[in-house]
């Protein structure tokens, strides 16, 4: 049986000719024009980037590999008695295409048991940083001290890399790193949550139920972990955290420095952090009713005054998708057969009730519809992890893995530099005929 390296590098050679083929013969075929608005609107829709991972339609939303949601979660195997498939089984899928056998999902597992000791230099940092530093700060730094072990690197300094064997140690660094995130992440919140107290592994459970176990929290957090993982996995490369991350890797940088830099454009407010501020604002909410059921005129009234303040509504709206997001529905679908009359749920689907239309009234989102963050804190909340700050640490552990295919990938097929060209304004403002 191949193991997931050598199956990736008969995909890659599968792949490579195609690449070529499409550069030589096709290189000046267009596929967009740009405008002016693209421009300065941060290149909305400039078809300028590929990525095989995954692939976000507008109105269908994400498919991994050609596949939905659904159909991701029905065609992988799963741990022993969970209703998720393991994020290693995913890591398979996502790095080739292919679907794994339960056997190839249990030899990531156990590949990743090799990989996951964190160095003790990582707590050792993690301890001394300032206990108020946001877990943002702290998993972004916690990636960026570990590029010492970059086997890229080494090799790179060493002059023993041909650009078509790069891809060789960005798999390895992507491996070491991938399995070694969850216990960062629930690290990073035991230190700053649970003073400190820390939980080990156990060599027995995957990743998805290593990091529960590790957080402290009990079944099935296991799942929950899986499914917010793979759900929040990847998005295409046009996302800021994806491509910052394919950015930064263009300049040969390795993986550490990668995922560490798109982890600092996850942290901002219109990306990732928003599924933080969708539970601070839920919560203030909540509290303002002083214990009283909200209603939708209530509801309403609130939202208008967000709008009103010049704040964005956390969790609603997106770049590209124009209809409710599939990893929304995905989430809600769990929320209705886990944890269906939890208040704060039934809150968070009022919201869903009003906030498209006073979105829609207020004139300016193209895309009134919720988006990831409106739904995944409330899980979060339910099962005891209440310290919204660390959410988007749950989000960056997820982003890695199609991430850090991705750049694989890139390495595999020899893509340069990324660099596009920038114009002065006074040259729109020729190009558009202003005097
Ligand atoms: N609330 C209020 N106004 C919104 C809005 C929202 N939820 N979504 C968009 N708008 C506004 C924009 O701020 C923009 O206003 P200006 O013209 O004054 O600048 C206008 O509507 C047009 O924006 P858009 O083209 O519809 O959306 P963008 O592609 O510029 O931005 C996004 C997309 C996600 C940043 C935006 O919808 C937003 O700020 N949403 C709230 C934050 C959020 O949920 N982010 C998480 C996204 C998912 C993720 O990456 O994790």
């Amino acid at each position: 049986m191949s193991t997931l390296k050598e199956t990736l590098l008969k995909k890659i050679e599968e792949h490579r000719p195609r690449t070529t083929r499409l550069l030589k013969e096709y290189a000046d075929t267009k596929v967009g024009e740009v405008t002016i608005g693209q421009a300065i609107g941060g290149a909305r829709g400039v078809r300028c980037l590929v990525t095989d991972t995954s692939y976000l339609d507008p109105n269908e939303g994400i498919r991994f590999r050609g596949k939905t949601i659904p159909e991701t979660f029905e065609a992988l195997p799963k741990w022993p008695g969970s209703d998720y498939p393991t994020v290693e089984a995913f890591w398979w899928f996502i790095l080739t295409g292919e679907v794994p056998t339960a056997e190839q999902a249990q030899m990531v597992i156990e590949d990743w048991k090799g990989r996951a000791e964190v160095p003790q230099y990582v707590f050792d940092i993690l301890r001394t940083m300032p206990r108020d530093s946001h877990p943002m700060v702290m998993y972004s730094a916690a990636i960026l001290a570990m590029q010492r072990e970059s086997v890229f690197a080494e090799q790179y300094r060493a002059g023993s890399l041909g650009k078509m064997d790069m891809w060789d140690p960005m798999y390895e660094d992507c491996s070491n790193l991938m399995a070694k995130l969850g216990r960062i992440g629930a690290f990073i919140y035991r230190l700053k949550f649970k003073d400190d107290d820390q939980i080990d592994a156990d060599p027995a459970l995957d990743f998805g139920g290593n990091f529960a176990r590790m957080m402290g929290v009990d079944t099935p957090y296991d799942d929950v972990s899986r499914m917010y993982f793979i759900l929040h996995s990847d998005h295409e490369s046009g996302n800021v955290s994806a491509h910052t991350i394919h950015l930064v890797a263009s300049a040969l940088s390795d993986c550490y420095y990668a995922l560490s830099a798109g982890i600092n454009g996850l942290a901002g407010p219109l990306h990732g952090l928003a599924n933080e501020n969708v539970l601070r604002w839920t919560q203030n909410f909540m509290e303002s009713l002083g214990g009283k059921e909200p209603t939708q005129e209530v509801i309403k009234e609130a939202l208008w005054a967000t709008l009103n303040s010049g704040q964005v509504i956390p969790g609603y709206g997106h770049a590209v998708l124009r209809k409710t997001d599939p990893r929304y529905t995905s989430q809600m679908e769990f929320c209705l057969k886990n944890l269906p009359d939890y208040p704060l749920f039934k809150v968070i689907n009022m919201i869903y009730q009003v906030a498209p239309d006073v979105l829609r009234e207020h004139g300016k989102a193209k895309n009134p519809w919720p988006n990831v963050d409106a739904q995944s804190g409330v899980i979060q909340w339910y099962y005891g992890v209440t310290d919204y700050s660390f959410y988007t640490v749950l989000f960056g552990i997820g982003r890695a893995i199609g991430t850090l295919a991705n750049i694989t990938w890139d390495r595999a097929l020899g893509y340069p530099l990324e660099r596009p060209k920038s114009l002065t304004t006074a040259m729109l403002e020729e190009i558009a005929g202003i005097k």
